[in-house]
Protein backbone atom coordinates (compact mmCIF):
# COMPACT_ATOMS: atom_id res chain seq x y z
CA UNK A 1 0.00 0.00 0.00
CA UNK A 2 2.37 2.22 1.39
CA UNK A 3 4.30 2.02 -2.28
CA UNK A 4 1.09 4.13 -3.95
CA UNK A 5 1.48 6.31 -1.39
CA UNK A 6 3.16 9.55 -2.53
CA UNK A 7 3.90 12.89 -2.26
CA UNK A 8 3.51 14.55 -5.73
CA UNK A 9 5.98 17.31 -4.64
CA UNK A 10 8.30 16.46 -2.20
CA UNK A 11 10.89 19.67 -1.86
CA UNK A 12 12.86 21.96 0.50
CA UNK A 13 12.91 25.84 0.12
CA UNK A 14 15.33 28.40 1.44
CA UNK A 15 12.73 30.33 2.51
CA UNK A 16 13.77 31.70 6.11
CA UNK A 17 14.94 34.91 6.97
CA UNK A 18 18.60 35.47 8.17
CA UNK A 19 21.58 34.47 6.26
CA UNK A 20 20.91 32.98 2.85
CA UNK A 21 23.04 29.49 1.89
CA UNK A 22 26.26 30.47 0.13
CA UNK A 23 26.40 29.01 -3.72
CA UNK A 24 28.49 26.30 -2.62
CA UNK A 25 26.08 24.97 0.22
CA UNK A 26 23.42 25.30 -2.17
CA UNK A 27 24.95 23.28 -4.61
CA UNK A 28 25.81 20.66 -2.17
CA UNK A 29 21.82 20.90 -1.07
CA UNK A 30 20.62 19.82 -4.62
CA UNK A 31 23.07 17.02 -4.52
CA UNK A 32 21.66 16.37 -1.09
CA UNK A 33 17.84 16.49 -1.93
CA UNK A 34 18.61 14.25 -5.43
CA UNK A 35 20.28 11.64 -3.06
CA UNK A 36 17.00 11.94 -0.83
CA UNK A 37 14.53 11.75 -3.46
CA UNK A 38 13.19 15.11 -2.73
CA UNK A 39 12.24 16.68 -6.40
CA UNK A 40 12.02 20.37 -6.13
CA UNK A 41 14.06 23.49 -4.83
CA UNK A 42 12.50 26.79 -3.56
CA UNK A 43 14.84 29.70 -4.74
CA UNK A 44 13.31 32.16 -2.26
CA UNK A 45 15.54 33.61 0.70
CA UNK A 46 13.93 36.17 2.34
CA UNK A 47 17.43 38.20 2.61
CA UNK A 48 18.22 37.85 -1.16
CA UNK A 49 17.46 41.49 -2.19
CA UNK A 50 16.70 40.75 -5.54
CA UNK A 51 13.95 38.36 -5.54
CA UNK A 52 12.25 40.56 -2.36
CA UNK A 53 13.12 43.96 -2.03
CA UNK A 54 14.55 45.02 -5.64
CA UNK A 55 12.20 42.57 -7.05
CA UNK A 56 12.32 44.79 -10.09
CA UNK A 57 16.25 45.07 -10.47
CA UNK A 58 17.83 42.74 -12.95
CA UNK A 59 20.41 40.22 -10.56
CA UNK A 60 23.68 41.21 -10.58
CA UNK A 61 26.01 39.78 -12.96
CA UNK A 62 27.74 37.22 -10.09
CA UNK A 63 24.93 36.26 -9.39
CA UNK A 64 23.34 35.42 -12.61
CA UNK A 65 26.31 33.27 -12.95
CA UNK A 66 25.55 31.32 -9.53
CA UNK A 67 21.53 30.76 -10.67
CA UNK A 68 22.62 29.74 -14.00
CA UNK A 69 25.35 27.21 -11.98
CA UNK A 70 21.83 25.98 -9.47
CA UNK A 71 19.88 25.77 -12.73
CA UNK A 72 22.18 23.30 -14.20
CA UNK A 73 22.78 21.27 -10.93
CA UNK A 74 19.39 21.31 -10.25
CA UNK A 75 18.70 19.74 -14.15
CA UNK A 76 21.49 17.19 -13.44
CA UNK A 77 19.94 15.58 -10.82
CA UNK A 78 16.16 15.65 -11.60
CA UNK A 79 15.27 18.02 -9.28
CA UNK A 80 13.29 20.94 -10.41
CA UNK A 81 14.38 24.51 -9.95
CA UNK A 82 11.80 26.68 -8.66
CA UNK A 83 12.76 30.53 -9.21
CA UNK A 84 10.23 32.58 -6.90
CA UNK A 85 9.59 36.47 -7.00
CA UNK A 86 8.12 38.27 -3.66
CA UNK A 87 7.20 41.66 -5.32
CA UNK A 88 4.81 42.72 -2.80
CA UNK A 89 6.64 44.97 -0.28
CA UNK A 90 6.43 47.55 -3.04
CA UNK A 91 4.41 46.34 -6.31
CA UNK A 92 1.75 48.65 -7.84
CA UNK A 93 -0.94 45.52 -8.89
CA UNK A 94 -2.90 47.93 -11.17
CA UNK A 95 0.30 49.42 -12.82
CA UNK A 96 1.30 47.66 -16.26
CA UNK A 97 4.84 48.55 -15.78
CA UNK A 98 5.06 46.74 -12.58
CA UNK A 99 3.59 43.80 -13.93
CA UNK A 100 6.15 43.83 -16.90
CA UNK A 101 8.95 44.00 -14.55
CA UNK A 102 7.75 40.69 -12.91
CA UNK A 103 7.09 39.10 -16.11
CA UNK A 104 10.89 40.37 -17.10
CA UNK A 105 12.58 38.99 -14.17
CA UNK A 106 10.87 35.60 -14.81
CA UNK A 107 11.25 35.56 -18.39
CA UNK A 108 14.90 35.90 -18.11
CA UNK A 109 15.05 32.83 -15.98
CA UNK A 110 12.86 30.99 -18.25
CA UNK A 111 15.47 31.72 -21.23
CA UNK A 112 17.95 30.33 -18.77
CA UNK A 113 15.79 26.35 -18.64
CA UNK A 114 13.62 27.44 -15.67
CA UNK A 115 10.08 25.92 -15.89
CA UNK A 116 8.98 26.28 -12.27
CA UNK A 117 7.63 29.64 -10.95
CA UNK A 118 7.15 31.09 -7.29
CA UNK A 119 4.69 34.13 -6.60
CA UNK A 120 4.59 34.83 -3.07
CA UNK A 121 2.85 37.33 -1.20
CA UNK A 122 3.89 36.79 2.24
CA UNK A 123 4.69 38.42 5.20
CA UNK A 124 2.65 41.41 3.49
CA UNK A 125 -0.09 44.06 5.02
CA UNK A 126 -3.47 42.17 4.38
CA UNK A 127 -5.09 44.91 2.94
CA UNK A 128 -4.08 47.58 -0.26
CA UNK A 129 -1.97 50.24 0.34
CA UNK A 130 -1.17 52.33 -2.97
CA UNK A 131 -4.08 54.59 -3.67
CA UNK A 132 -4.32 53.57 -7.42
CA UNK A 133 -4.85 49.57 -6.35
CA UNK A 134 -7.73 50.80 -3.89
CA UNK A 135 -9.44 52.21 -6.68
CA UNK A 136 -8.64 49.44 -9.24
CA UNK A 137 -9.03 46.42 -7.08
CA UNK A 138 -12.03 45.11 -4.59
CA UNK A 139 -9.59 44.05 -2.06
CA UNK A 140 -6.10 42.41 -1.59
CA UNK A 141 -7.54 39.00 -2.44
CA UNK A 142 -8.52 40.34 -5.95
CA UNK A 143 -5.81 42.70 -6.67
CA UNK A 144 -3.52 39.27 -6.36
CA UNK A 145 -5.94 36.98 -8.55
CA UNK A 146 -6.09 39.71 -11.16
CA UNK A 147 -1.59 39.93 -10.99
CA UNK A 148 -1.43 36.13 -10.97
CA UNK A 149 -3.84 35.54 -13.77
CA UNK A 150 -1.87 37.85 -15.83
CA UNK A 151 1.09 36.41 -15.17
CA UNK A 152 -0.43 32.99 -15.72
CA UNK A 153 -1.51 34.12 -19.07
CA UNK A 154 1.65 35.35 -20.41
CA UNK A 155 3.98 32.35 -19.15
CA UNK A 156 1.40 30.29 -21.00
CA UNK A 157 2.23 31.95 -24.09
CA UNK A 158 6.01 30.90 -23.70
CA UNK A 159 6.91 27.75 -26.03
CA UNK A 160 6.92 24.91 -23.03
CA UNK A 161 5.15 24.63 -20.61
CA UNK A 162 5.75 25.78 -17.04
CA UNK A 163 4.30 25.38 -13.64
CA UNK A 164 3.21 28.07 -11.40
CA UNK A 165 2.98 28.20 -6.90
CA UNK A 166 1.39 31.00 -5.47
CA UNK A 167 2.25 31.71 -1.96
CA UNK A 168 -1.04 33.60 -0.18
CA UNK A 169 -1.15 36.74 2.03
CA UNK A 170 -2.73 34.53 4.24
CA UNK A 171 -1.02 31.59 4.02
CA UNK A 172 -2.24 29.47 7.41
CA UNK A 173 -5.76 28.94 9.22
CA UNK A 174 -8.22 26.93 8.36
CA UNK A 175 -8.69 27.49 4.70
CA UNK A 176 -12.26 29.68 5.80
CA UNK A 177 -10.43 32.70 5.23
CA UNK A 178 -12.44 34.62 2.89
CA UNK A 179 -8.99 36.09 0.77
CA UNK A 180 -7.86 32.28 0.77
CA UNK A 181 -11.33 31.68 -0.44
CA UNK A 182 -11.23 34.10 -3.29
CA UNK A 183 -7.83 33.28 -4.34
CA UNK A 184 -8.43 29.57 -4.66
CA UNK A 185 -11.83 30.58 -6.47
CA UNK A 186 -10.45 32.84 -9.16
CA UNK A 187 -7.22 30.85 -9.71
CA UNK A 188 -7.32 27.52 -12.06
CA UNK A 189 -6.45 23.97 -10.74
CA UNK A 190 -3.17 23.93 -12.35
CA UNK A 191 -1.93 26.44 -9.79
CA UNK A 192 -0.73 25.37 -6.66
CA UNK A 193 -1.11 27.43 -3.14
CA UNK A 194 1.04 27.18 -0.90
CA UNK A 195 -0.47 26.78 3.26
CA UNK A 196 1.54 26.15 5.99
CA UNK A 197 -1.56 24.60 8.17
CA UNK A 198 -3.62 25.95 11.07
CA UNK A 199 -0.58 27.84 12.05
CA UNK A 200 2.58 29.78 10.84
CA UNK A 201 4.09 26.69 12.44
CA UNK A 202 1.89 23.96 12.80
CA UNK A 203 1.82 21.51 15.41
CA UNK A 204 0.12 18.86 13.23
CA UNK A 205 -1.01 18.91 9.62
CA UNK A 206 -3.78 17.04 9.83
CA UNK A 207 -5.87 14.89 6.25
CA UNK A 208 -8.66 16.53 7.79
CA UNK A 209 -7.54 19.86 7.54
CA UNK A 210 -6.29 19.56 4.26
CA UNK A 211 -9.92 17.90 2.83
CA UNK A 212 -11.70 20.96 4.65
CA UNK A 213 -9.05 23.09 2.74
CA UNK A 214 -9.96 21.77 -0.70
CA UNK A 215 -13.24 22.17 -0.48
CA UNK A 216 -12.99 25.68 0.56
CA UNK A 217 -10.55 26.98 -1.64
CA UNK A 218 -11.31 24.35 -4.27
CA UNK A 219 -7.54 23.50 -4.30
CA UNK A 220 -5.63 21.22 -2.48
CA UNK A 221 -3.14 22.63 -0.30
CA UNK A 222 0.58 22.89 -1.54
CA UNK A 223 2.08 22.51 2.41
CA UNK A 224 4.40 25.10 3.22
CA UNK A 225 5.87 23.43 6.69
CA UNK A 226 7.88 26.08 8.94
CA UNK A 227 9.84 22.95 10.08
CA UNK A 228 13.19 22.90 10.39
CA UNK A 229 13.52 26.66 9.93
CA UNK A 230 14.49 28.47 13.17
CA UNK A 231 14.61 31.96 12.55
CA UNK A 232 12.96 35.42 14.08
CA UNK A 233 11.76 34.27 17.30
CA UNK A 234 12.68 30.63 17.19
CA UNK A 235 16.67 31.53 16.47
CA UNK A 236 17.42 30.08 20.06
CA UNK A 237 16.43 26.83 19.07
CA UNK A 238 18.25 24.50 17.00
CA UNK A 239 15.74 22.22 15.54
CA UNK A 240 17.70 18.98 14.30
CA UNK A 241 14.81 16.75 15.82
CA UNK A 242 12.76 14.40 13.65
CA UNK A 243 9.52 15.33 11.70
CA UNK A 244 6.64 14.64 13.94
CA UNK A 245 2.54 14.56 13.65
CA UNK A 246 2.11 15.05 10.07
CA UNK A 247 -0.74 12.36 9.21
CA UNK A 248 -0.23 9.58 6.87
CA UNK A 249 -2.85 10.39 4.43
CA UNK A 250 -1.65 13.74 3.72
CA UNK A 251 -0.19 13.14 0.03
CA UNK A 252 -3.27 11.59 -0.80
CA UNK A 253 -5.56 15.61 -0.05
CA UNK A 254 -2.17 17.91 -0.89
CA UNK A 255 -0.38 18.40 -4.10
CA UNK A 256 2.79 18.41 -1.99
CA UNK A 257 4.90 18.68 0.97
CA UNK A 258 7.55 21.52 0.87
CA UNK A 259 9.86 22.05 3.80
CA UNK A 260 11.37 25.66 4.85
CA UNK A 261 15.26 24.88 6.00
CA UNK A 262 17.26 26.75 8.25
CA UNK A 263 19.70 28.97 7.45
CA UNK A 264 22.16 26.12 8.99
CA UNK A 265 21.93 23.66 5.84
CA UNK A 266 24.45 21.07 7.37
CA UNK A 267 22.12 21.24 10.48
CA UNK A 268 18.69 20.82 8.18
CA UNK A 269 19.75 17.68 6.73
CA UNK A 270 18.94 15.94 9.97
CA UNK A 271 15.54 16.82 9.97
CA UNK A 272 15.23 16.78 6.34
CA UNK A 273 16.17 13.18 5.99
CA UNK A 274 13.53 12.60 8.57
CA UNK A 275 11.67 14.37 6.60
CA UNK A 276 12.46 12.37 3.48
CA UNK A 277 11.45 8.84 5.46
CA UNK A 278 8.11 10.19 5.72
CA UNK A 279 8.04 11.36 2.36
CA UNK A 280 8.63 8.12 1.58
CA UNK A 281 6.60 6.07 3.28
CA UNK A 282 4.15 8.29 5.64
CA UNK A 283 2.50 5.13 6.88
CA UNK A 284 5.24 2.95 8.34
CA UNK A 285 7.12 6.48 9.60
CA UNK A 286 8.85 6.40 12.78
CA UNK A 287 9.94 9.75 13.89
CA UNK A 288 12.60 8.27 16.48
CA UNK A 289 13.67 5.42 14.31
CA UNK A 290 14.41 7.62 11.06
CA UNK A 291 16.17 10.42 13.81
CA UNK A 292 18.63 8.07 14.41
CA UNK A 293 19.19 7.07 11.34
CA UNK A 294 19.19 10.22 9.91
CA UNK A 295 22.03 11.23 12.65
CA UNK A 296 24.32 8.13 11.80
CA UNK A 297 24.09 9.59 8.26
CA UNK A 298 25.10 12.90 8.36
CA UNK A 299 27.33 12.74 11.55
CA UNK A 300 28.95 9.41 10.66
CA UNK A 301 29.32 6.26 12.86
CA UNK A 302 32.03 7.58 15.36
CA UNK A 303 30.16 10.81 16.48
CA UNK A 304 26.70 9.80 16.33
CA UNK A 305 26.67 8.11 19.88
CA UNK A 306 27.90 11.62 21.27
CA UNK A 307 25.68 13.56 19.26
CA UNK A 308 22.46 11.54 19.52
CA UNK A 309 23.35 12.31 23.53
CA UNK A 310 23.74 15.96 22.80
CA UNK A 311 20.48 16.02 19.99
CA UNK A 312 18.21 14.89 22.85
CA UNK A 313 18.80 17.79 24.70
CA UNK A 314 17.39 20.09 21.82
CA UNK A 315 14.61 18.38 20.57
CA UNK A 316 12.31 21.06 22.41
CA UNK A 317 10.13 23.11 19.31
CA UNK A 318 6.81 23.42 18.51
CA UNK A 319 6.64 19.74 16.85
CA UNK A 320 7.37 18.24 20.30
CA UNK A 321 7.19 19.73 23.77
CA UNK A 322 9.48 16.62 25.47
CA UNK A 323 12.49 18.05 25.81
CA UNK A 324 15.37 16.03 27.13
CA UNK A 325 13.85 13.02 28.05
CA UNK A 326 16.73 11.45 28.70
CA UNK A 327 17.92 13.40 31.27
CA UNK A 328 14.80 13.51 32.99
CA UNK A 329 14.81 10.28 32.92
CA UNK A 330 17.47 10.25 35.41
CA UNK A 331 16.46 12.97 37.24
CA UNK A 332 13.39 10.91 38.25
CA UNK A 333 15.45 7.95 38.95
CA UNK A 334 17.90 9.45 41.04
CA UNK A 335 15.14 11.06 43.35
CA UNK A 336 13.79 7.39 43.73
CA UNK A 337 16.87 6.01 44.28
CA UNK A 338 17.94 8.91 46.56
CA UNK A 339 14.54 8.61 48.75
CA UNK A 340 15.04 5.19 48.64
CA UNK A 341 17.65 5.21 50.51
CA UNK A 342 20.21 4.50 48.39
CA UNK A 343 22.19 7.69 47.82
CA UNK A 344 25.37 5.89 47.06
CA UNK A 345 24.29 4.01 43.87
CA UNK A 346 22.18 6.94 42.86
CA UNK A 347 25.16 10.30 42.85
CA UNK A 348 27.58 7.40 41.17
CA UNK A 349 24.88 7.14 38.24
CA UNK A 350 24.33 10.48 38.08
CA UNK A 351 27.76 12.03 38.58
CA UNK A 352 28.75 9.37 35.44
CA UNK A 353 26.37 10.95 33.16
CA UNK A 354 27.22 14.48 33.93
CA UNK A 355 30.58 13.54 33.06
CA UNK A 356 29.72 11.26 30.02
CA UNK A 357 27.99 14.19 29.04
CA UNK A 358 31.16 16.95 29.39
CA UNK A 359 32.98 14.25 27.57
CA UNK A 360 30.67 13.77 24.54
CA UNK A 361 30.76 17.77 24.26
CA UNK A 362 34.54 17.38 23.90
CA UNK A 363 34.49 14.58 21.64
CA UNK A 364 31.83 16.92 19.19
CA UNK A 365 33.49 20.43 19.94
CA UNK A 366 37.05 18.93 19.73
CA UNK A 367 36.87 16.59 16.92
CA UNK A 368 34.02 15.44 14.83
CA UNK A 369 34.19 14.36 11.59
CA UNK A 370 31.77 16.48 10.08
CA UNK A 371 33.38 19.62 10.84
CA UNK A 372 30.69 21.78 9.25
CA UNK A 373 27.58 20.40 11.63
CA UNK A 374 30.11 21.07 14.48
CA UNK A 375 30.85 24.55 13.49
CA UNK A 376 27.07 25.82 13.02
CA UNK A 377 26.06 23.76 16.31
CA UNK A 378 28.99 24.98 18.20
CA UNK A 379 27.01 27.47 20.01
CA UNK A 380 24.24 24.92 21.37
CA UNK A 381 27.22 22.01 21.88
CA UNK A 382 28.90 24.77 24.33
CA UNK A 383 26.15 25.32 26.34
CA UNK A 384 25.40 21.39 26.39
CA UNK A 385 29.16 21.29 27.99
CA UNK A 386 27.92 24.35 30.54
CA UNK A 387 24.72 22.08 31.47
CA UNK A 388 27.42 19.11 32.31
CA UNK A 389 29.43 21.53 34.81
CA UNK A 390 26.51 22.51 36.29
CA UNK A 391 25.32 19.46 36.52
CA UNK A 392 28.69 17.84 38.33
CA UNK A 393 28.30 20.48 40.93
CA UNK A 394 25.04 19.48 41.90
CA UNK A 395 25.73 16.45 42.36
CA UNK A 396 28.62 17.36 44.56
CA UNK A 397 26.39 19.55 46.42
CA UNK A 398 23.85 17.09 47.38
CA UNK A 399 26.43 14.38 47.98
CA UNK A 400 28.43 16.77 50.75
CA UNK A 401 25.38 19.03 51.54
CA UNK A 402 23.02 15.74 52.81
CA UNK A 403 25.88 14.12 54.96
CA UNK A 404 27.09 16.42 57.23
CA UNK A 405 30.09 18.10 54.63
CA UNK A 406 29.37 21.29 55.40
CA UNK A 407 32.65 23.39 54.24
CA UNK A 408 32.55 21.05 50.97
CA UNK A 409 28.95 21.44 50.53
CA UNK A 410 29.55 25.17 51.25
CA UNK A 411 32.53 25.22 48.04
CA UNK A 412 30.40 22.98 45.59
CA UNK A 413 27.36 25.22 46.04
CA UNK A 414 29.92 28.13 45.06
CA UNK A 415 30.57 26.57 41.64
CA UNK A 416 27.32 25.47 41.32
CA UNK A 417 26.06 29.08 41.24
CA UNK A 418 28.71 30.38 38.99
CA UNK A 419 28.37 27.82 36.53
CA UNK A 420 25.06 28.59 36.73
CA UNK A 421 25.21 32.23 36.06
CA UNK A 422 27.69 31.13 33.31
CA UNK A 423 24.86 28.52 31.36
CA UNK A 424 21.78 30.95 31.86
CA UNK A 425 23.77 33.47 30.14
CA UNK A 426 23.92 31.48 26.67
CA UNK A 427 20.90 32.30 24.86
CA UNK A 428 20.53 28.98 23.00
CA UNK A 429 17.80 26.98 24.07
CA UNK A 430 19.60 23.56 25.56
CA UNK A 431 17.28 20.75 28.07
CA UNK A 432 14.56 23.39 27.99
CA UNK A 433 13.76 23.63 31.93
CA UNK A 434 14.86 20.44 32.85
CA UNK A 435 18.40 21.10 34.07
CA UNK A 436 17.15 24.19 36.10
CA UNK A 437 14.03 22.00 37.21
CA UNK A 438 16.81 19.67 38.61
CA UNK A 439 19.10 22.23 40.19
CA UNK A 440 15.68 23.58 42.09
CA UNK A 441 15.19 20.52 43.38
CA UNK A 442 19.14 20.01 44.70
CA UNK A 443 18.98 23.26 46.00
CA UNK A 444 15.81 22.66 47.70
CA UNK A 445 17.05 19.30 49.77
CA UNK A 446 20.67 20.64 50.80
CA UNK A 447 18.57 24.00 52.88
CA UNK A 448 16.03 21.05 53.98
CA UNK A 449 19.23 19.08 55.89
CA UNK A 450 21.58 21.68 56.48
F1 LIG B 1 5.11 32.25 3.31
C1 LIG B 1 4.96 31.49 4.28
F2 LIG B 1 4.30 30.42 4.13
C2 LIG B 1 5.80 31.68 5.48
O1 LIG B 1 5.79 30.82 6.32
N1 LIG B 1 6.50 32.84 5.52
C3 LIG B 1 7.45 33.17 6.57
C4 LIG B 1 8.70 32.31 6.44
O2 LIG B 1 9.50 32.79 5.43
C5 LIG B 1 9.42 32.21 7.74
O3 LIG B 1 10.64 31.52 7.62
C6 LIG B 1 8.46 31.49 8.64
C7 LIG B 1 9.01 31.06 9.98
O4 LIG B 1 9.34 32.15 10.77
O5 LIG B 1 7.27 32.26 8.87
C8 LIG B 1 6.87 33.21 7.95
O6 LIG B 1 7.27 34.46 8.43
C9 LIG B 1 6.68 35.14 9.44
C10 LIG B 1 5.61 34.67 10.14
C11 LIG B 1 5.06 35.42 11.14
F3 LIG B 1 4.04 34.98 11.84
C12 LIG B 1 7.17 36.38 9.75
C13 LIG B 1 6.63 37.14 10.74
C14 LIG B 1 5.57 36.67 11.44
F4 LIG B 1 5.03 37.39 12.41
Amino acid sequence: MSELACFAIRGVIEGFYGTPWTHAERLDMIDFLQRYEYNTYFYSPKDDLYVRERWMKPHPQSSLVQIEELIARASKGSIHFVYCLSPGLSMEYSSAEHLEHLLKKYSEMYQRGVRHFGLFFDDIPMHLLHDADMNGFEHLADAHVQVTLRVWERMNSWPEQVKLVVCPTQYNGIGKEPYVIHLGRHLPQEIDLFWTGRFVCSPYLTDGDAIRFQEFTGHKPLYWDNYPVNDLAMANELHIGPLRHRDPDLWNHSAGYVANAMSRPECSKIPLITTAAYLRDPIGYDPEAAWELAVKDIVGKEDAEAFLSFADNVQGSFLCEMESPRLLEAFLTFRFQFLQGDRQKAVQELTLLFHEMEQNAHQLLGGMKNQKLAQEARSWIEKYRHWAKVGQSAVALIENGTSGRIPQAAFHLLKLKQWLKRTERLPEKVCGQVMKLFVDAVMLEVKKTT
